[in-house]
């Protein structure tokens, strides 16, 4: 097989046991054939943003190679948050058993309704930019043209606050 795309996934979960919500998420793309999980960052808990009146998540991000397309493994990453459990709160940006989603994808720029990439947040989140930091500072965003160590440096959040966890 053909491993030939890397992408970057930000886990996360602030419901039930939440570290081990994102290990069995990390685990289940582990054990995909058509991944395979490169590098793995340090797991923290962190302040929810968007919508506030919820509990403090875990987060996380892996680097992962992938013989699948970019929808491929957004349906991948789907059906692992369903197995874990994942129903709809009814609140957009609320609470979540698991969620996975596609943060880079190679150098891909990619605006459909179905998936944004790179992801359309990701540099304005201080939970997904410190742990790429912790794996990929030197990576750059290919629409914003900035390294990941930049965006951390710049991001302008009110000082979000996020714990190592591990
Ligand atoms: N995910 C959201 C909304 N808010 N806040 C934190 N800290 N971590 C998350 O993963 C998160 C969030 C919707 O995807
Ligand atoms: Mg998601
Ligand atoms: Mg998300």
């Amino acid at each position: 097989m053909d491993f030939r795309h890397t992408a970057y996934i930000g886990i996360g979960s602030n419901l039930g046991n939440k570290k081990r919500n994102c290990l069995n998420g990390i685990e289940a793309i582990e054990g995909d054939h058509e991944c395979c999980v490169e590098t793995k960052s340090p797991l923290y808990l962190t302040e929810p943003v968007d919508f506030e009146d919820q509990a403090w998540f875990v987060n996380g991000v892996i680097k992962i190679c992938t013989c699948l397309d970019p929808v491929g493994l957004l349906n991948r990453l789907k059906g692992i948050e369903k197995k874990a459990g994942r129903v709809s709160s009814g609140i957009k940006f609320g609470p979540r058993i698991l969620d996975l989603d596609i943060l880079f994808f190679d150098e891909l720029i990619l605006n459909t309704e179905y998936l944004t990439l790179p992801h359309p947040r990701l540099h304005k989140r201080r939970f997904v930019l410190r742990p790429l930091f912790d794996i990929e500072p030197d990576l750059i965003h290919p629409v914003l043209k900035k390294n990941i160590r930049t965006l951390l440096l710049d991001l302008k959040d009110g000082g979000r606050r996020i714990i190592l966890f591990e």
